[in-house]
């Protein structure tokens, strides 16, 4: 297991120099964030990240995202070649000699929640999200400002995706899905890149859009479309586990048994409701996820892929990007690599 940290880039407040102080973190996560979507990332740029990233003694253990062009989700005419350009972007991936690739599916909006900063009972504060919160909330001036993440689009352009998805529906989006595996998971398994896709965060339709990879059905689904070890999954417990149905254990032991996880997400989210949960410390007592159980099925099943502390509460004062700030986030690294050393001691 490759324990890894997230991160934005130059431009990030949270710098390689500090991360290199939380002891054990191997690996980053980052992007490049200066490519517009649907061009293909050169790759002189990959090499200038990961050479940046090594030149503090890290791997560039992970490409989080290269995100998917809205066409190609839609299934536009322009599809192909912007699929065309994902398969470069991947083949310059291999290239450069970096293995994991993180994408999602999810149309227009990445994840999405109704306060970037719910305050709880120790002070500090947490990404949340109530449905009711996010049925009321106004689109008509476009997605800025909208707490979540989302290109920023204007109300015209965003009224027109939410009209051309809701025609497309969720068999749609899952066609546009295996086309899109079709064309791409070829080029992956040449370049040698593993690509997990992200799920659906929150797992359940928001804004009238369809959301398809939401628990152990879909994601059954998913890995049969390419039934090949470099269609995979970033496996992302605080996005699946909000739902009480999704069993993250079982989940975790089943597709890392079949050496189909190539990326592991793991944080702690507490369950409020239907559709109602707020982000937590990693640690199982604080939330509803048996977050030991599931740092267990890794180790007990021979993970040796990435792993990441996921969103992070803002904690001690910090501020900064939500979810990414470093104090919580280090914690939770700390504790998932306890958790680490202690179960794969005991294996035998
Ligand atoms: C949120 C992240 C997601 C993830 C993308 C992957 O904090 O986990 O934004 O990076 O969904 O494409």
């Amino acid at each position: 297991m490759i324990l890894s940290f997230r991160w934005y880039g130059d431009d990030d407040p949270v710098t390689l120099d500090a991360i290199r102080q939380i002891p054990v973190v191997k690996g980053i996560v980052s992007a490049l964030y200066d490519v517009p979507v649907g061009e293909v990332w050169p790759l002189e740029k990959l090499q200038a990240l990961k050479n940046a990233v090594e030149a503090k003694g890290f791997k560039l253990s992970a490409i989080e995202s290269i995100p998917v062009h809205e066409h190609i989700k839609l299934g536009l005419r322009d599809a192909d070649k912007l699929m065309g350009n994902y398969c470069r972007s991947v083949l310059n991936m291999g290239k450069a000699g970096i293995s994991v690739l993180c994408y999602n599916f999810m149309p227009v909006f990445d994840w999405t929640r109704s306060s970037l900063a719910l305050e709880l009972p120790d002070g500090s504060n947490c990404l949340s999200h109530d449905d009711a919160e996010i049925r009321d909330m106004d689109l008509s001036k476009g997605t800025k400002g909208l707490p979540g993440w989302s290109a920023g689009y204007d109300a015209d352009q965003l009224r027109w995706l939410l009209d051309a998805y809701r025609d497309l529906n969720a068999e749609g989006l899952w066609s546009n899905l295996e086309r899109f595996l079709k064309k791409v998971v070829p080029a992956a398994q040449e370049a040698d890149v593993k690509m997990g896709i992200h799920p659906d965060d929150p797992p359940w339709p928001i804004f009238g859009l369809p959301r398809i990879i939401c628990g152990e059905a879909s994601l059954d689904r998913f890995l049969k479309i390419a039934d090949v070890p470099h269609n995979g999954l970033s496996l992302c417990t605080g996005s699946l586990g909000v739902l009480p149905e999704n069993d993250i254990p079982k989940m975790v032991r089943k597709y890392s048994a079949l050496g189909r996880v190539h990326f592991a997400h793991v944080r702690n989210v507490k369950i409020g409701g239907p559709h109602n949960f707020n982000e937590t410390a990693h640690p199982t007592e604080c939330g509803s996820l048996d977050i030991a159980s599931i740092v267990r099925a890794y180790a007990e099943t021979g993970f040796q892929g990435v792993m990441r502390p996921d969103h992070g509460r803002m904690i001690w004062g910090e501020t900064g990007r939500p979810g990414y700030g470093l104090y919580d986030r280090a914690l939770g690294a700390m504790y998932l690599a306890g958790l680490w050393e202690a179960f794969t001691a005991a294996r035998p």
